[in-house]
């Protein structure tokens, strides 16, 4: 077994041609994928155990603001993406908030998004980039879409072109809100719900259907310290940039949350896609809080509300076990290998 991180995940023989070699042809299991996202730390180990899974088949990849500005976050995902060896179309999601004004998470990722990992420098986005809906418009059959940051550009593409999006998401599953869980960017609201509360009560409200993932369940799967410090000390290319990223995150929740780890948020969607029932969901009635201070963003039940999943437990061990397998190297994640 060669120790090399990028032979492990990302190398020539990709899990993905190998899972696709061994099936009959014409038969697709993969699932199709849209990602939309702003990376963002945890953005990018989702990103990385999505493009590494033969489960799913990824299309392109939508990006947003949120943890950082749009043109870092478009940056990052292309750096992502050619440190995964792919090459995926690549859409323009949102820019900013529907009506607020533009808040990023620089605090938490570093002004890059990125924390201290090297990635090259940003352009400008012209506006004639695809936006969301386009992309969607593309796709010759139904796919899910992924929303790892706030749910903008998905309120956008409902606005602009409704039939579009009703007859190309199959399934929509968010990493959004938070029920019982206290919020992580006022008292009671979780960050993407925060940055626009206004788009994620139309998404509910358009019960696509919509299934969030949210931080009673996401708070369950972190990367200690520990971990962090063995990835760093990995002679890998993949391995260091990533400890680049994660060690500034690691600092954050030492700071902030008296965490010796980091949250990894938006690797559960994706590992519930590859890994169906590693959470459980119940369905809901919610609603979004719009007015401003600590509650605006936050989710809670409202008999009124719309109709939603959300998942309530999960196992975050299988997660923990895909990183391993799929991002990271076994020794890092040490009793997830077994
Ligand atoms: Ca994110």
């Amino acid at each position: 077994m060669r120790r090399s991180l990028a032979g492990r995940s990302l190398g020539s023989v990709s899990p993905s041609n190998a899972a696709r070699a061994s099936r009959a042809p014409g038969i697709a299991l993969d699932i199709p994928v849209v990602i939309d996202t702003d990376p963002g730390i945890d953005d990018t180990l989702a990103l990385l155990l999505a493009l590494n899974s033969p489960e799913l088949d990824v299309r392109g990849i939508a990006v947003s603001y949120g943890n950082t500005v749009v043109e870092h976050a478009h940056r990052n995902a292309l750096e992502i993406l050619r440190r995964a060896g792919k090459r995926l179309p690549v859409a323009i999601s949102a820019r900013r908030p529907l009506v607020r004004p533009l808040a990023t998470a620089h605090e938490t990722h570093g002004p890059s998004g990125l924390g201290d990992a090297r990635v090259p420098p940003a352009g400008v986005i012209l506006d004639y980039v695809k936006p969301l809906e386009r992309l969607l418009d593309e796709q010759p059959d139904p796919v899910t879409l992924v929303t790892l940051g706030p749910v903008t550009g998905l309120a956008l593409a409902l606005r602009r072109d409704p039939a579009i999006v009703r007859a190309k998401v199959a399934r929509h599953i968010a990493m959004i809100g938070n029920l019982r869980a206290a919020g992580n960017t006022t008292r009671y609201a979780e960050f993407n719900a925060w940055c626009d509360p206004e788009a994620l009560q139309e998404v509910l409200r358009a019960e696509l259907p919509t299934e969030l993932v949210g931080l009673d369940v996401t708070r369950k799967l972190v990367l200690t310290g520990a971990e962090i410090e063995r990835l760093g000390r990995l002679d890998d290319p993949l391995a260091r940039w990533l400890y680049a990223a994660l060690r500034v995150y690691h600092a954050f929740h030492r700071k902030y949350d008296q965490l010796d780890g980091c949250v990894i948020n938006d690797v559960l969607p994706i590992a519930e896609l590859i890994a169906p029932g590693m959470m459980d969901f119940e369905p809901f009635r919610l609603t979004v809080h719009l007015e401003d201070g600590e509650q605006r963003g936050r989710t809670r039940i409202d008999p009124q509300g719309a109709q939603a999943r959300m998942a309530t437990a999960v196992r975050p061990e299988v997660a923990r076990r895909l990183l391993a397998e799929r991002v990271l190297p076994a020794p890092v994640v040490a009793e997830a290998a077994r």
